[in-house]
């Protein structure tokens, strides 16, 4: 496992919970020495806490790596790969966590000779940075679901039963670019909106028109890249989210008001890229990225 954050350590602790062997992956000898210190990672559930006392190393670690977890932000994932791909072993596996697009393509240019299977998710973890633990205290916020695929190839790896007895819910999924897309336009309508007018998802339903126009550009940008399963029913999903999440802060809203770099590149970001690639112009998801970018900027976030 390397990226050993929100997600990662939930399903690290998961994993050693059904036996399954797993290794914490950290960047130096600090971080490792904290962990240590922390005695294992610890997993709040139901109010809960069970600490699991998984191993750690370092990235410069001897030996060879067979299967990977990659649980870092989008924007770390290419240097936090390089960190170890000289460890990866012939035919190699690695499972990409990233929310957004463009950086498992990065990641998997970067290690030809491993099979990459990009995931998306839809459950929810936050570091409790409160308890003595320290951030290796990882709560399990939000049930959810994993959708796991390939999409250079459809066979299903051996060991998702794995994940089955860790019960990590999820589904082998061959059509994972659709649902990494769809992801990414239901985030790209709601998130920078709430970040722009400061709002929780549910005060966007003041703002339904923007919303509305934002979702059909998204349904063109979709079509354009050969993805219509995507876009099918785009804008009704996308207010059936605003309803369902109203109390709720978006992740992005979230990173900027704790002065958390966004993952704006690999989502907002990513769509007006291809969009450009494909000279299909989109003038108001160009100018929402504008302004999301002056915002930021203005805030002394990174804005790309
Ligand atoms: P996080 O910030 O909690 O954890 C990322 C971890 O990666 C950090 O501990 C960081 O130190 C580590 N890291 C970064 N670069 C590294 C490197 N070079 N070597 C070793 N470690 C490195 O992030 P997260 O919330 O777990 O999110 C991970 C990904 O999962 C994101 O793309 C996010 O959008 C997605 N996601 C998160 C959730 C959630 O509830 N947290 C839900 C769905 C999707
Ligand atoms: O995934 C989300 C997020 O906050 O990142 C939702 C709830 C779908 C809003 O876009």
């Amino acid at each position: 496992m390397l990226g050993a954050g929100s997600l990662g350590c939930l399903w690290a602790a998961r994993l050693a919970r059904a036996g399954v062997a797993v290794q914490l992956i950290l960047r130096n000898p600090a971080r490792l020495a904290a962990y240590q210190r922390a005695g294992g990672l610890t997993l709040v559930e139901h109010d809960q806490a069970r600490r699991y006392a998984v191993p750690g190393q370092l990235t410069d670690d001897a030996s060879p790596i067979q299967r990977l977890l990659l649980a870092c932000k989008a924007y770390d994932a290419e240097t936090a790969i390089a960190s170890i791909a000289p460890r990866l072993a012939p035919g190699a596996e690695l499972i990409l966590l990233q929310n957004g697009l463009g950086s498992q393509e990065a990641v998997a240019a970067q290690v030809p000779q491993a099979r990459c299977i990009f995931a998306s998710s839809t459950e929810g973890a936050f570091r409790d940075g409160t308890a003595p633990e320290g951030e290796w205290r990882v709560v399990f916020a939000g049930r959810g679901h994993t959708w796991l695929g390939d999409s250079q190839d459809d066979t299903p790896p051996s060991w998702l039963s794995d994940l089955q007895r860790s019960d990590i819910p999820h589904q082998w999924s061959p059509d994972i670019l659709s649902r990494l897309w769809r992801k990414l336009a239901l985030n790209c309508a709601i998130n920078p909106l709430t970040v722009l007018y400061d709002c929780r998802n549910g005060g966007l339903s003041d703002h339904a028109t923007e919303v509305a126009t934002l979702c059909a550009e998204l349904d063109q940008l979709l079509q354009r890249c050969g993805q219509p399963a995507a876009a099918a029913n785009l804008h009704a999903d996308v207010q059936q989210v605003i309803q369902a999440t109203a109390a709720n802060f978006s992740s992005m809203h979230q990173d900027v008001a704790l002065g958390r770099r966004t993952e704006i590149a690999y989502l907002l970001g990513h769509a007006c890229a291809t969009a450009q690639h494909q000279s299909l112009v989109l003038p108001h998801l160009a100018a929402l990225h504008e302004r999301l970018r002056h915002y930021l900027d203005a805030r002394g976030l990174p804005s790309h």
